[in-house]
């Protein structure tokens, strides 16, 4: 790490004790930006880089809520508002036992440069709660949102804060999350959330997006390989919004999804997973990997146990989680000789599962470069929303597919401008962050 930048992130880490996921973003972003501070040592005046790791504000609150049977269950609701140089914070809402601040800052913070990449006039922020949605009847569903957006609505607004989805925050949560919003405000303020239901103020493609700019990324870094998508075999984790829309561009662009996962194990199917088949029980019926086993027959076979990255392939897309692909995984991933691996996830290869690929020579896409078509989408839902307009699917699609490209061409350019050729996570790093910085330095100290 340059020596003007390890003393940041040595304070990083000792006002920030116990959060090893936002330490670890911290650490990724600084050791890229030695080149840009050596070139440029301006950007490492003024505390930029350390007022760009503290949030400008930060929420905690309690959640309260009745369950099914009448009993008070109580749980804890976030909200990091990072980094508004750019534009009214923006990101996701995740619900998952294991959110703590820890978790909403490393992804609050990784918002700040996907959502710079985008080149869309939007900060960064994250936030959620340590509920389970699993298991939980859609009334139980309900109610916890209708009480986490009765303390949120005064933190949020058009201007101000755009939540979205994330990990367990799909259509059935934005939909109460909305009403309530709608209900407490007196207000019919559609760009206050994105990822909105197509009835009520949602974008086409805003759903398929994470996934489909995935695969629109894979496809540049193919593309400038010799290589193409048609005819390779692709390893998907998770199969949740990000996994099915990654699948989903595969099929379409000529490969093949030979095995996905949930938390309770993965399946492999040889013949390419039915996503028709995968989408009924993810999507309609909240179900299980194993059922699609035993709905599917054939060669499906279910493992649990074990990792799904010891299926060999050409292409591995992590969709799931934070540090779901370690280093052991990306080894046996480069002994079965793969081309290509981007993460549709926030940051599910640890760091020296990167480095292990970049070392092969494996094309590597980090999380805010490949899976910033979601959010751009967002952007592109509140600029419908902004404008009381509505487009169709293939006029939005089209655009995210652009926007993918540009992120593409930015990072493989600004890497070679800066001595990194092919490396794309410095590229990410060094152009998310010099847009924010220049803006910050224009508004003085604040
Ligand atoms: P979903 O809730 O729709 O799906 C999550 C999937 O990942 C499920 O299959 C889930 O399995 C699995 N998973 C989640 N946590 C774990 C865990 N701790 N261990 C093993 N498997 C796990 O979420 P999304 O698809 O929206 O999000 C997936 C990833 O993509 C996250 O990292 C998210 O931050 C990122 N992302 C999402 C965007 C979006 O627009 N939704 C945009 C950009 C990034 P199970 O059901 O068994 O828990
Ligand atoms: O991690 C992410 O970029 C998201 N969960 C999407 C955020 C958004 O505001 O659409």
């Amino acid at each position: 790490m340059h020596d003007r930048l390890t003393p940041v992130f040595e304070e990083v880490v000792r006002r920030n004790p116990g959060e090893a996921e936002f330490h670890q973003a911290v650490r990724e972003v600084l050791e890229s930006l030695g080149p840009v501070v050596s070139k440029h040592p301006h950007y490492a005046d003024a505390a930029i880089i350390r007022r760009m790791c503290e949030p400008e504000r930060q929420i905690i609150f309690r959640v309260p809520w009745v369950d099914d049977a009448g009993e008070v269950q109580l749980n804890r609701g976030f909200r990091v508002e990072f980094n508004s140089a750019l534009g009214p914070y923006k990101g996701g809402l995740r619900f998952h036992p294991s959110v703590y601040l820890g978790i909403v800052k490393f992804l609050g913070f990784e918002q700040i440069f996907k959502n710079s990449l985008t080149g869309m006039p939007i900060g960064g922020g994250k936030g959620g709660s340590d509920f389970d949605p699993k298991g939980r009847s859609d009334a139980e569903v309900m109610r916890f949102c209708q009480s986490f957006m009765t303390e949120l609505y005064r933190h949020i607004g058009e201007y101000t804060d755009v939540p979205a989805g994330d990990i367990g925050v799909g259509g059935r949560e934005l939909g109460y999350l909305f009403g309530q919003y709608k209900r407490i405000t007196n207000q019919y303020e559609s760009g206050v959330l994105t990822g909105k239901g197509l009835t009520w103020g949602g974008s086409q493609v805003r759903t398929e997006a994470t996934g489909y700019g995935t695969v629109f990324f894979v496809d540049e870094m193919l593309k400038r390989r010799g290589r193409s998508l048609d005819g390779v075999k692709t390893v998907v984790s998770g199969s949740g919004n990000v996994a099915i829309y990654a699948a989903e561009k595969v099929y379409q662009l000529g490969g093949r999804v030979i095995a996905m996962s949930d938390s309770s194990g993965y399946v492999v199917d040889e013949d390419g997973i039915d996503l028709y088949l995968m989408k009924d029980i993810k999507e309609k019926r909240r179900g299980r990997v194993s059922d699609y086993v035993d709905e599917r027959g054939g060669g499906a076979r279910l493992v649990t146990g074990g990792s799904v990255w010891d299926v060999p392939c050409d292409v591995a897309l992590p969709c799931a989680t934070q540090n779901e692909l370690t280093a052991e995984d990306a080894a046996s991933l480069i002994r079965n000789g793969v081309v290509a691996v981007a993460e549709g996830a926030n940051m599910p290869c640890t760091p020296d599962a990167v480095r292990a690929f970049q070392d092969a020579g494996v094309a590597f896409a980090p999380g805010k470069a490949a899976n910033a078509g979601g959010v751009a989408t967002s952007a592109l839902e509140m600029q419908q929303n902004a404008s009381r307009d509505s487009w169709n699917f293939a006029y939005t699609e089209e655009r995210l597919h652009v926007i993918m490209r540009d992120i593409h061409e930015r990072c493989a350019a600004t890497a070679e401008e800066y001595g990194a050729p092919g490396n794309y996570v410095v590229g990410a790093n060094i152009s998310g962050f010099t847009k924010v910085a220049d803006a910050m330095i224009a508004f003085g100290v604040i």
